[in-house]
């Protein structure tokens, strides 16, 4: 048909462009004026991007007028503040939160349905802001929500990538390709830029200690580079408060370099301000490995050290004397990544304000709070010492002291145990030597914390067991993640139908339950009222029809409903084990191609789901994609088994993907070897939303079988004390796969032997089970498939099915983001709420 435009009605255009205020609503006029003046539009040719930009431009409105009120209030009342340091903020989209945290959801969609728009298609323009990989960088994101919905003093500190994480796809042959993610191309009506707000960063020149009997030095030469401040809103959920996150970008200092450009030295003078703006060009797609690449090292330092500016600039305008500064700052580092900011701390407190060595170390040790996400050697950062001493020479003369007073410390506790030093020094003995910033994060902090229990014990049995030893076990604590599902995103807004269910059940407002999720509880009643069970089966299945026509419309693929739905979407690891997962997958097809009709009847359909990135330079992680991919193929089109078994691998796993795909899922699999995954967080969020959880005995699968009940959830697999035993076994007494799990050797051999295309291609995956196994897939095969059938077997009563999922959203209260940032703010940091009046 003929496109009208404007579109919607008239009247209500007509009314607000001429700003007559008739049955004309404060939205609409809002909308259409920015329609008219910031997007510079007519409402004759807008489509649903100029709707999107001018909806967003009229909520970022609204959150300003708090913004603004929040900043006000913190500065007047000069409250301890926390700061969330974190190189991944993984936000996704911000429109639909923004709109549900200031209760203007319903008021919205009337107003642009009047304008002709819907408001599912506006909010399904947005990109998402996809700076991080996986779970530490959308942990930050959910804690920022929760840090303003409790009202909590807290801003966050990143970067402004230009580009995200990379896009993903999937070539024909299923290889892993990828392309940039310039998320920044269509505006961001959600950043302030704020160019009054930047420092000058150092990096290279030289180191001069004064040698006057203190321990001051100067820095100086090198490359200067330019860190502006770009804000972002963080509005709370039904309060006022709206906090900050301030990204970094670097610029070159000057435009360009005139001393080259005069000299003729075109190319210098522009490289030189290449160099600048690269720093904050792009997210490093590396998760748990590092590669001691000098832009990485570059992006910590100008990110901290800017940090560490405006945090100081702050802080001296409330007039206190330096020595408060940890009475009105706690610094929170994510991760080894802001390591950088101990010395950088240091190198103010001495250099530039004079401090004597002590107090400064005094001051840094109050200040800082660090959280370990994993305990995989690999993923342990470290820095080699020569990279270190070019970059930022006087930060290396700091670590060099803050080494020597340490190990001289720990030699008058433990003397003469020279292992011990050798163990404990920051930096590591080798070619080159290293720096161990775990240990340097730990010595500098006031406290470390793992994040879940056993996460924790972990990290204080085995990493930094020295330092247990030596500081006392008080300084190291835990925090379960529970954190990262933030209960408003992760279920009123991607499963709205089960979120009103919730309310009208428990006759409470979801602004109650949604800031108090233990309330979830009083749904454990309902579990024997069976219209109750009957609307929340018919909520799972109206949000796996969502999904499957998401898939439809997208990838074109028609999904069988009326399947369970099993899905594993994480980042592509070995650790994390999608290769057991697929190898699984094989499993269950080679039965059912074995069965007979009369014993296929007896057997519930099942559609797997995988998604995930995978770094771009992990060969094996890729391979198991491309596993996945080809025996999707096979197996989707096979007439034997298609009804019973389908598998699909979706690409370009985000934010807004895991949105439509948690709500959907009957099962989730989170079957990492014992004792590697630190915590997991979609795990919750998948209960959250009633979803069962299959997994291993690790992280916080843990704390949610405790919670729920173990004979809700379905657990598998050897636990952690086994684990160093078995990997001692396969390296020293190997038993070939055959003798040891039949069940696996015949799926290696089928995909060996060319079931699935490629025979040669898959064998570098296939060795590292058959040798080393490194992730004990064969020791955990077996358990495994009993614990698939085990999920089968369950599903058959869907009457028991359906109360063990209500069980399971009813007792999610303990994994609330805002149970997480509480504890960080009262046994750690020791801020309190400031109400936004
Ligand atoms: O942090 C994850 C853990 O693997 C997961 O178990 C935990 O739940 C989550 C939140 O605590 N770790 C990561 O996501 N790590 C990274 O993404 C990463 C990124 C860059 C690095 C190293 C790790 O250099």
């Amino acid at each position: 048909g003929k496109e009208k435009w404007p579109r919607g009605e008239e009247k209500v255009w007509k009314d607000a462009m001429r700003d007559v205020d008739t049955e004309v609503t404060s939205i609409t006029k809002s909308f259409v004026n920015h329609v008219q003046t910031s997007l510079a539009r007519q409402p004759y040719n807008l489509d649903n991007l100029g709707a999107y930009q001018a909806a967003a431009l009229s909520v970022r409105d609204n959150l300003l007028v708090n913004w603004n009120e929040t900043a006000l209030q913190y500065t007047r009342k000069a409250p301890k503040r926390a700061y969330y340091l974190s190189l991944e903020f993984l936000m996704g989209r911000t429109l639909d939160n923004a709109l549900l945290n200031l209760g203007l959801k319903d008021q919205y969609s009337e107003g642009v349905k009047k304008l002709g728009f819907s408001v599912e298609d506006i909010l399904d323009q947005e990109r998402d802001a996809a700076l991080g990989n996986g779970g530490l960088g959308r942990l930050a994101a959910c804690y920022l929500d929760s840090s303003a919905s409790q009202e909590l003093p807290v801003w966050g500190y990143g970067l402004r990538y230009k580009y995200g994480i990379f896009q993903q796809l999937i070539s024909p042959a299923g290889d892993q390709l990828e392309a940039p993610d310039p998320w920044l191309d269509n505006q961001n009506p959600w950043e302030l830029p704020r160019l009054d707000v930047s420092y000058e960063i150092r990096f290279y020149g030289q180191a001069e200690r004064l040698g006057d009997g203190t321990p001051r030095a100067t820095w100086s030469g090198g490359q200067e580079v330019l860190a502006v401040a770009y804000d972002v809103m963080i509005p709370g959920c039904y309060t006022k408060t709206t906090n900050n996150l301030r990204l970094w970008e670097s610029k070159p200092k000057r435009g360009f370099d005139l001393n080259s450009f005069n000299a003729g030295n075109y190319e210098g003078a522009v490289e030189a301000s290449n160099s600048a703006a690269a720093i904050t060009s792009v997210l490093y797609p590396n998760d748990h490995t590092t590669f001691g690449k000098e832009l990485r090292l570059k992006q910590q330092y100008f990110w901290t050290a800017a940090s560490l500016a405006d945090i100081l600039r702050r802080f001296k305008n409330i007039g206190k004397p330096i020595t408060e500064f940890p009475d009105y700052v706690a610094i929170q580092l994510n991760d080894t990544h802001p390591t950088l900011a101990i010395p950088e701390l240091m190198r103010i407190l001495i250099d530039e304000e004079d401090q004597p060595w002590s107090t400064a170390w005094q001051i840094v040790t109050n200040t800082f709070f660090y959280t370990n996400h994993t305990v995989l050697p690999e993923a342990l950062e470290k820095w080699p010492v020569p990279l270190m001493e070019h970059l930022l020479p006087r930060h290396m003369q700091i670590i060099y002291d803050i080494n020597l007073l340490f190990l001289q410390s720990v030699e008058k506790k433990f003397p003469g145990d020279r292992d011990r030093l050798g163990r404990m020094s920051l930096i590591e003995e080798g070619f080159p030597k290293q720096v161990r910033m775990a240990y340097l994060a730990c010595i500098g902090s006031r406290k470390v914390n793992g994040v879940a229990e056993l996460h924790s014990d972990l990290v204080k049995t085995t990493i930094l067991k020295d330092f247990v030893e030596f500081e006392g076990i008080s300084k190291f604590g835990n925090v379960t993640n529970g954190s990262e599902l933030t209960p408003r995103r992760w279920l009123d807004q991607c499963n709205p139908e089960l979120s009103s269910l919730i309310s009208s059940t428990l006759k409470v407002d979801k602004a109650v339950w949604l800031k108090d999720l233990t309330r979830l509880e009083a749904l454990l009643p309902f579990t024997e009222d069976e219209a109750f069970r009957k609307e929340w089966a018919a909520i799972k299945q109206r949000n796996k029809e969502r999904l499957a026509h998401h898939v439809q419309t997208t990838l074109g693929f028609t999904i069988n409903t009326n399947a369970m739905f099993d899905v594993q979407i994480k980042r592509l690891h070995e650790y994390k084990r999608q290769t057991l997962n697929i190898l699984g997958v094989i499993h269950r097809y080679l039965t059912l191609k074995n069965m007979s009709a009369a014993e296929k009847k007896k057997v519930n359909p099942r559609v797997v789901f995988f998604a995930g990135k995978a770094a771009p330079a992990y060969y094996i992680a890729k391979l198991t994609i491309r596993l996945i991919v080809n025996v999707a193929r096979i197996i989707n089109e096979d007439p034997d088994t298609k009804d019973l078994l389908q598998l699909y691998f979706l690409p370009d796993y985000s934010v807004s993907l895991a949105e439509v795909l948690i709500p959907a899922s009957d099962i989730s699999q989170h079957i990492s070897t014992a004792g590697t995954e630190a915590s997991g967080t979609s795990n919750m969020k998948f209960c959250l939303n009633g979803g069962l959880l299959l997994g291993t005995v690790d992280g916080a699968n843990i704390e949610i079988a405790e919670e729920v009940g173990e004979s809700n959830v379905f657990f598998f697999g050897h636990l952690t004390p086994a684990v160093e035993d078995l990997r001692y076994q396969h390296t020293y007494h190997p038993t070939p796969i055959e003798e040891k799990c039949p069940a696996l050797a015949n799926v290696l051999n089928q995909v060996s032997a060319g079931l699935f295309g490629d025979a040669h291609v898959y064998e570098p995956l296939l060795n590292t089970i058959r040798q080393g196994d490194h992730y004990l897939l064969s020791d955990d095969f077996d358990s495994y498939i009993a614990a698939l059938a085990m999920v089968d077997e369950a599903y058959l009563d869907q009457t028991e099915w359906v109360k063990k999922s209500i069980r399971t959203t009813a007792k999610m209260g303990k994994f609330s983001s805002d149970r997480a940032i509480n504890e960080y703010a009262e046994s750690y940091w020791n801020i309190e709420a400031q109400k936004i009046a």
